[in-house]
């Protein structure tokens, strides 16, 4: 798979998606991810991305054309423009499945208060990461990366395969221990040591409801098959 990353900020990528699973995703050829500075495709002498809102107010708005000429130059016959903004639809696990099948993926990041709503018509689908102000959308636009990346085939080892549904079973993962035995007089309970794999997943499957119950109620109301 190929996203283009259209953003302002290049060098804030980098440092999160070279490293862990995206980073091993790229470089075992899965995933090739790439940046477009939409300040490349400036022309006058100070590169100007952004300019102030016509009717007024605070903040700077990202302007069409160098907006325009970074999608042009990046996006080819049946690619998928998302536009990352609060005004978005929600990304969710759905979501992510459904791009994790496009070949060729155009992450557009704003900045500031916003982009020219101009552009807009070259964008297939907006998308928000949840209802909160961010100071950009390469923050949301890294998440949408990473959340893809480990659905690519190959990328999560054939162990993780079923980990890798379990949000689709519409429950919260089941309590994880690992060694020691015991730490600071808390014990793992006994289940997990008995090598009764029937009891395991039964002791398991319990505690993903309890846990949904508790934590996520409203995950319990909603239909699985929206996930
Ligand atoms: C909703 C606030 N807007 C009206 C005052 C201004 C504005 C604030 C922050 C416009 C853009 C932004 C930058 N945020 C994103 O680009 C963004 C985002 C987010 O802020 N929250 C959750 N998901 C996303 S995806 C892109």
């Amino acid at each position: 798979m190929r996203i283009d990353v259209v953003t302002l900020f290049p060098e804030m990528f980098e440092p999160v998606l070279s490293k862990s699973i995206v980073g091993r995703a790229r470089a075992s050829g899965s995933l090739d991810l790439r940046f477009v500075n939409p300040r490349d495709f400036t022309e006058d002498k100070h590169h100007q991305v952004d300019d102030r809102p016509f009717g007024g107010g605070a903040g700077m708005v990202l302007m069409a054309e160098p907006v325009y000429q970074a999608l042009k130059k990046t996006r080819r016959r049946g690619s998928r423009v998302v536009f990352l903004s609060p005004q978005g639809k929600r990304f969710d696990q759905a979501k992510a499945r459904q791009l994790a099948k496009v070949k060729h993926l155009v992450l557009l990041c704003g900045h500031y208060e916003g982009i020219d709503e101009r552009v807009l018509e070259f964008v297939d689908d907006e998308l928000s990461i949840g209802d909160f102000v961010l100071t950009g959308g390469e923050i949301p636009a890294m998440a949408v990366v990473d959340a893809i990346a480990r659905l690519l085939p190959g990328v999560l080892a054939k162990k993780d395969a079923a980990e890798r549904e379990s949000f689709s079973e519409g429950l919260l993962d089941f309590p994880q221990f690992t060694r020691p035995r015991v730490w600071r007089r808390r014990a793992v309970p006994d289940v997990l040591l008995s090598g009764d794999h029937r009891r395991i997943d039964e002791w398991r499957r319990a505690e993903q409801v309890r846990a949904t119950r508790k934590k996520r109620p409203d995950l319990l109301r909603q239909p699985a098959i929206a996930r």
